[in-house]
């Protein structure tokens, strides 16, 4: 049943001054009718009630609150909503949420009351997962790109294709369905092509932005890599300005990989240092080695280290290049032992490692600009848009053969359902109606 109400302890788990409980549903007076000292029924919503919570079954009370009472539909699930706040003690909060369950309420599962939202039409699917984003959130950048989602960026981002491509796909089927209906514009392949080719190149632009947003967002996945003992896990532990990983003289120390954050002034970096490679008989360090390789790839960024007081050796070049196509920058290190190369010097012993900072700031001097830009903000948003682009493809070489409009809107019907999946919002009947509106049939 969607209406039962639910309640749950909305405040964190550490000591606090305030606590909050909320309960969300049809019951919400009657329930803290029974709890309270004042009568709630006929108060205006949006406002705050000063009173006691007593316990029903004795009349005890129990603590001095605030209840704040928001009527529906204007409420965070658009159903009748009462917060409590309480004292902020462990004991006070959970016996106020225990007499709430007791007089009626159902403990709300993780997530309820943002899906009551969803569920009941105040916000969007997309909109759902920015409020997990603002929780999670661990810096300013992440708050500002899941606010904007909050406020629904991410159906605006798509609203004029969305718009146009349900335009053409209700024409295409009216011309099959009715074809004595003279009102309306007959379209042919070649009529569609452009437009179709259009909403590809959007499609492209959005997820390049999203993929850029992405960086922002979580981070950019760098890589440190070298051969062993040239300085990585003292370049990591530089870079984070912490002893993360195990400095030794040994070559061959680091075995699993090592992750941190850290944010620059253009972008935060995900760094991961690895295991020196090298061929090696030891086991646990060919392991590390493998390790290693796979995180090269998967990296948007590889930090390449050398020993810049030494002449490159096979290892070396090898590293440079396995490494040669990809977004790379190279670094001499233990510059304090004297350099023989041109280019990027650091001395990660001593924390000298501001030219590589600078570099990598440099080279993403653009990113920030980039977060006041609508963007799709999760990997389930950027897959179905990728879906949505094979199906726009599908479409598009399906019209250069010219075939049939009533097989071409397949593909373009999938490609529709693919961005309102995004938002949460697909059903046929909602496509279906969009149909009917836009042209009056059937009246
Ligand atoms: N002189 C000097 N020594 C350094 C510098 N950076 C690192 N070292 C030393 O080089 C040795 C290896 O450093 P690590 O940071 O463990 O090197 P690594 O590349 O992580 O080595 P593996 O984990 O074995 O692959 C240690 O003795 C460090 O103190 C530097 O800038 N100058
Ligand atoms: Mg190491």
């Amino acid at each position: 049943m969607l209406n039962d109400t639910i309640a749950a302890i909305s405040t964190g788990k550490d000591l606090s001054a305030v606590s909050i409980i909320r309960m969300s549903g049809d019951e919400v007076f009657t329930i803290i009718n029974q709890l309270f000292t004042k009568k709630l029924d006929t108060v205006p919503s949006h406002t705050i009630h000063y009173g006691y919570i007593k316990n029903p079954l004795n009349g005890e009370l129990v603590d001095e609150v605030l209840v704040s009472v928001f009527r529906a539909p204007r409420t965070y699930t658009k159903e009748d909503v009462i917060e409590i706040n309480c004292h902020g003690g462990a004991f006070i909060t959970k016996k106020i949420l225990s007499l709430v369950l007791g007089c009626g309420a159902r403990l709300a599962e993780p997530g309820e009351f943002t899906k009551r939202a969803f569920l009941n039409g105040r916000i969007d699917l997309s909109q759902a997962e920015a409020v997990q984003d603002l929780l999670d959130a661990k810096h300013d950048d992440q708050v500002k790109i899941a606010l904007s989602a909050l406020k629904g960026s991410v159906h605006k981002l798509m609203e004029p294709l969305l718009d146009r491509l349900v335009q053409i796909i209700s024409n295409i089927e009216v011309n099959i369905d009715y074809p004595e209906y003279d009102d309306v514009e007959v379209l042919t392949q070649e009529t569609i092509l452009p437009d179709v080719e259009l909403w590809l190149k959007e499609i492209d632009t959005i997820l390049e932005k999203s993929q850029s947003g992405s960086i922002i967002k979580e981070g950019l996945q760098t890589v440190i890599v070298g051969k062993p003992n040239v300085g990585k896990s003292s370049l990591l532990n530089a870079l984070l300005e912490e002893d993360k990983a195990i400095v030794t003289n040994i070559a061959g120390t680091t075995r699993d990989i090592v992750e941190g954050d850290v944010r620059l002034k253009n972008i935060t970096l995900h760094l991961m240092d690895t295991a020196g490679i090298r061929d090696t008989s030891d086991v646990v360090e060919q392991i590390g080695v493998e390790k290693s390789k796979a995180v090269i790839e998967k990296a948007q960024l590889v930090i390449l280290v050398f020993d810049g007081s030494q002449p490159l050796d096979d290892e070396d070049k090898e590293l440079l290049e396995m490494t040669k196509n990809r977004n790379r920058i190279v670094v001499y290190n233990k510059s304090d032992l004297g350099n023989i190369h041109d280019g990027l010097t650091i001395c990660a012993q001593e924390g000298d490692i501001q030219a590589l900072i600078d570099e990598i700031n440099n080279r993403y001097e653009d990113a920030h600009a980039l977060i006041d830009e609508p963007i799709l903000i999760n990997e389930r948003q950027i897959g179905l848009m990728m879906q949505a682009k094979m199906a726009m493809a599908r479409a598009y070489e399906a019209l250069q053969f010219n075939v049939e409009l009533d097989l071409v809107t397949i593909d373009l019907q999938d490609c529709y359902r693919c961005l309102k999946e995004i938002e949460g919002s697909y059903s046929k009947e909602g496509l279906l109606d969009e149909i009917f509106t836009r042209f009056c049939l059937g009246k």
